[in-house]
């Protein structure tokens, strides 16, 4: 057993009291991950950022009133796979986020960085959403697609190191960190979601709901002083 933990998208824009997204007490997770990231039972720490270009598909303001209201209004996105342009998605509207360059986009400083081995710069293609680190809503890959919305084939830097379980923590547990995790079961590896590391965009209904498609996915639901993440260490 080999495992890595996931820091999904810790950046000021997700974060209380200033971001233009910002989670309820998405800071107040720092502590715990600083805790997890020090553990020692991880072989590769690694980070991704949401990383915009301003005419990003998700930005509310880049679609025409009425319906184009953050939070509450949903476009038809398509696939931007060559041929696939029929394949379309419901995609929720948001602020204006984690554009590429800003503050916003940067990871707050309460996280101890000093011990990431590997940062995922995720987003950056305009026509498609990707709230997972491993490809876009339609489970494209750039290579697949012939453009660049990640800095980081994730799948081939995990399985170079080999890792086996994956642990992920972070913002927003009901969405980047729900299909980070979602899609490193479905790339063959045992994936953990630790749930006290998480805060969520839709908390209540909505993560109770996002867990259910957790667990039919093969995700294992933790908590970060669970038997799973005190077994890494030794400390069970
Ligand atoms: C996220 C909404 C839009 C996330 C990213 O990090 O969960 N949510 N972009
Ligand atoms: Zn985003």
């Amino acid at each position: 057993m080999k495992a890595a933990l996931i820091v999904v998208d810790m950046q000021e824009d997700f974060c209380p009291p200033n971001g233009s997204l910002a989670v309820n007490e998405a800071r107040t997770l720092a502590p715990t991950i600083n805790t997890l990231l020090s553990n020692p039972g991880f072989t590769l720490r690694i980070a991704s950022q949401d990383s915009h270009p301003p005419n990003h598909i998700s930005f509310a303001p880049n679609h025409p009133p009425p319906n184009n209201l953050p939070f509450e209004h949903f476009i038809e996105m398509s696939n931007p796979a060559a041929g696939k342009e029929t394949e379309t998605k419901r995609q929720r509207l948001w602020p204006i986020h984690c554009v590429e360059g800003t503050k916003g986009a940067e990871i707050i400083p309460e996280i101890d960085t000093k011990n990431i081995d590997l940062y995922v710069r995720k987003g950056m293609d305009a026509r498609v959403e990707m709230y997972s680190a491993f490809a876009d809503a339609f489970g494209n890959l750039d290579a697949e697609v012939n453009r660049s919305s990640v800095d980081v084939h994730l799948k081939g830097a995990l399985e170079e190191k080999g890792i086996t379980d994956v642990f992920c923590v972070g913002v927003a547990g009901d969405y980047c960190v729900k299909y980070t995790a979602i899609d490193a079961a479905r790339a063959g590896l045992r994936s953990y979601l630790v749930e006290d590391a998480v805060r969520c965009v839709d908390p209540g209904v909505g993560w109770e709901e996002a867990k259910r498609e957790l667990r039919e996915a093969g995700v294992l639901v933790v908590r970060s002083d669970g038997p799973e993440v005190g077994g890494l260490s030794g400390v069970v």
